[in-house]
């Protein structure tokens, strides 16, 4: 959980037409998009980060989402193929930049899909969530890729828990063999031998924060989050991602930490 750099990409126009599942909280604002973006940018500065800030791209509503188009580790660098059609076209310019830090990208191929979003390093493992937008050929593709590095995989089936759009909107790695996972998919399995912070009745969304070097960013509105992760001695740092969240999109999903 040592970063140096992150990819970010602003919101353009066209944010109100991304993807999104959450209409009950009605449409987003972009000027509200727009500030909430630069705190997140600041908040990342603070924690040490230097940021390459992709400009927006107007054929592409959820570009700002960029954590789902590549997946970065110490020794890997990998494009992804985002399982939603209207994303495609996303990852072209997201790999132009890592390329400047990362010279030689590995790449999902068809009939492959994955989102960055359903990809949670922990350590020298990964867990890879088969979901709406990860397919079994995706994950199996990633799995190979990682291993060729010296990783481990293995994969979570989130299928069965359409709340989650990503396996990151459930869970998220805090570093130290702790994770923060929404209720919904408390005791996973797979989790059995990590620590665990449950969320509290209505603060799953919270459950997808990021641990960025000594600090853990933390989506503003979810109070017993906070008290639990400062309770286990975490730097707490939160932030308003109201507008993001209303396209489904969480913390993690804002940025490409490497
Ligand atoms: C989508 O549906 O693809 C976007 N509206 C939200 C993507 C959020 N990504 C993430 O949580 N990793």
């Amino acid at each position: 959980v040592n970063f140096s750099r992150a990819i970010v990409r602003i919101p353009g126009r066209s944010f109100a037409k991304g993807l999104t599942t959450s209409t009950a909280l009605g449409p987003p604002d972009l000027g509200k998009a727009l500030a909430q973006h630069e705190d997140y940018c600041e908040a990342l500065r603070a924690c040490g980060l230097e940021l390459t800030v992709l400009p927006p791209d107007e054929r592409f509503p959820d570009s700002t989402f960029v954590e789902d188009t590549a997946l970065v580790a110490a020794r890997v660098a990998i494009v992804t193929r985002p399982g939603a059609p209207t994303r495609a076209g996303e990852v072209g310019a997201v790999a132009d930049a890592l390329r400047q830090f990362r010279p030689t990208l590995e790449q999902i191929e068809a009939p492959g899909t994955v989102d960055g979003g359903d990809v949670c390093q922990a350590g020298e493992h990964f867990f890879i969530g088969v979901s709406a937008r990860t397919n079994e050929a995706g994950a199996t593709q990633l799995a190979d890729i990682l291993q060729s590095h010296g990783y481990t995989a293995s994969m979570i089936d989130i299928r069965s828990h359409p709340s989650l759009l990503h396996l990151k909107s459930g869970i998220s790695y805090l570093g130290e063999g702790r994770f923060t996972v929404a209720a919904a998919v408390a005791g996973l399995d797979a989790l059995a031998a990590f620590d665990s912070v449950v969320t509290e009745p209505g603060e799953s969304y919270a459950a997808n924060c990021v641990r960025v070097n000594d600090s853990v960013l933390v989506a503003a509105g979810f109070p017993e989050l906070v008290v639990q992760l400062e309770a286990l001695g975490h730097d707490v740092r939160i932030l308003d991602v109201s507008e993001f969240r209303k396209l489904d999109g969480g913390l993690s999903c804002l940025s490409i930490r490497l």
